[in-house]
């Protein structure tokens, strides 16, 4: 890491009086790694005291937004506004899973069936088209199906519309597969599914084949409600509120871990942003930080705040800057640019800073897998930073038990941060002469059926992604 100018090193020491006004120097110099730590040190603690998580519907979730609160609404009350956004979203937990066997036991809970098995198909992936059902009579059963190639929602829907009770589901490689994890939006739509080793499957498969009437009982343990959660929004009560910056990040993680990557680092790097911002006086344009709600669960928050937004508000939106996951311990530094003309406007200064201190910035293509999402759907110019998931081995932690303060780079995290600021700042004094206004070419006029049809197309897009931690297959990844 770069020591600080000697510019910013006699501004620090003499402190900050309350006339200075903010630049993109000033802004960079006050993101230090230590505070960075320790936000992310205060949220491993709040995943540790809440039953490992800060998921969205659990208490970790909760005392996540209260963390936030404690420093925005509090510390900040003379120089940002802030408050709740609060939705409601379907909530689902899959507590336990269980296939017993034909040798098994007695038990009275959960669906005891026989098995009936169905072909395989590795290159259209098993039972994935209505075609492939033709002449299977799962009536009142419980199908044996091989995992892989398309989402397993796919291959439970068609399970269901052929009278099977539910699916159990061999992996497609050896060792032990993973929980199959459904989007919520299916849970309640779709049969309950378990998963088995591969040899398993194959063992019953050929016992099926030699004739025997295998039963089984499928057990699945499962919470499925309603809850009520929340995006925290804090803005300058300083600058144009019809030029307004916004900068996001998702306070939700799964529900398998702490999220400290996933994205810890990007709520952290935004909360320091406005640390530094809200000392400073002179601001031209006004700057949002948003703290999104259920981004695990299919980009709930930021397609509730985004859908629900009136089209002068979306107006007044000149760009957004998303950070999730910024500190992977083996980053790449990616900058995402679209193909909205004002994108690179943005994308330009965060990679300004990150080459200038030396690390490799390259431009990538949005994916479909996190809050940046809403905003392309509204035409607002967005850009943000990513240091990528488990895929190509740049966070092995990514999305399960390990991604802890342990499993950080402190390196990566700092210098996104700080190129976080740098854009922020830039983009906060600016005229905004070179940044086209939101492009409205996306269907200007829509009505509420529209929209709600859209929002599920989103929430769709998002939920095919969770499985892309099942389905090999499927590229899409919701960080
Ligand atoms: C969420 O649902 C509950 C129960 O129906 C309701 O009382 C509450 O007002 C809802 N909250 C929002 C923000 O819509
Ligand atoms: C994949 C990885 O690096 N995991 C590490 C995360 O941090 C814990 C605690 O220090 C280590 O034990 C893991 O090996
Ligand atoms: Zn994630």
């Amino acid at each position: 890491m770069k020591t600080f100018s000697a510019l910013a090193a006699a501004l620090m020491a003499v402190g900050v009086c309350a006339s200075d006004p903010l630049t993109p120097e000033k802004a960079v110099a006050d993101i230090e790694t230590q505070k960075l730590q320790r936000n992310l040190w205060n949220l491993n603690k709040i995943a540790r005291d809440n039953g490992g998580n800060r998921a969205f519907g659990l208490p970790g979730y909760e005392a996540s937004g209260d963390f936030i609160l404690e420093r925005v609404q509090t510390r900040f009350a003379t120089t940002i506004d802030s408050h709740k956004q609060f939705f409601n979203h379907t909530f689902a937990q899959i507590r336990d899973i269980s296939v017993t066997g034909p040798e098994g036991e007695d038990v009275e809970v959960g669906i005891t069936a026989a098995l009936v098995d169905t072909p395989v198909d590795d290159a259209r992936g098993s039972m994935c088209f209505e075609d492939q059902w033709t002449g299977i009579d799962a009536t009142g059963k419980l199908a044996l199906v091989k995992r892989g190639t398309c989402a397993i929602s796919e291959k439970l829907r068609l399970a269901a519309a052929h009278g099977a009770l539910g699916v159990i589901l061999y992996h497609n490689a050896p060792g032990t597969p993973s929980v199959a994890t459904l989007g919520a939006e299916n849970i309640g739509l779709l049969p309950p599914v378990g998963t088995i080793p591969q040899a398993v499957g194959v063992a019953w498969s050929q016992r099926i084949a030699a004739g025997e009437e295998v039963v089984v009982r499928l057990y699945v343990d499962s919470v499925f409600d309603t809850r009520e959660t929340f995006n925290i929004i804090a803005e300058t009560k300083e600058g144009d509120p019809n030029n307004v910056i916004v900068l996001g990040a998702h306070l939700d993680s799964v529900q398998a871990g702490a999220g400290v990557n996933d994205d810890g680092s990007g709520t952290s790097a935004i909360l320091e942003v406005i640390s530094s911002f809200k000392k400073y006086k002179g601001l031209k344009n006004k700057v949002r930080f948003i703290w999104w709600g259920a981004e695990e669960s299919g980009l709930i928050g930021s397609l509730y705040y985004t859908q629900t937004l009136s089209e002068e508000e979306r107006d007044k939106i000149r760009f957004y800057l998303n950070f999730d996951m910024i500190g992977s311990i083996n980053p790449k530094f990616d900058v995402y640019v679209g193909d909205n003309e004002g994108d690179v406007v943005g994308a330009a200064l965060l990679e300004e800073y990150l080459l200038g201190e030396g690390l490799p910035a390259t431009r990538a293509p949005f994916g479909t897998g996190s809050d940046y999402v809403g905003f392309i759907e509204i035409g607002v110019p967005s850009s943000g930073l990513h240091t990528g998931t488990s895929a190509g081995g740049f966070d092995p932690c990514y999305h399960l038990q390990c991604d802890g303060i342990d499993n950080i780079s402190w390196e990566a995290i700092t210098a996104n941060a700080k190129a976080a600021a740098y854009a922020a700042a830039t983009l906060a004094n600016s005229d905004l002469a070179d940044l086209p206004r939101r492009r409205k070419t996306t269907p200007a006029k829509r009505d509420a059926k529209a929209i709600r049809s859209e929002f599920q197309r989103w929430a769709y897009i998002a939920q095919e992604a969770e499985h892309s931690h099942s389905c090999s297959h499927n590229k899409q990844d919701v960080i």
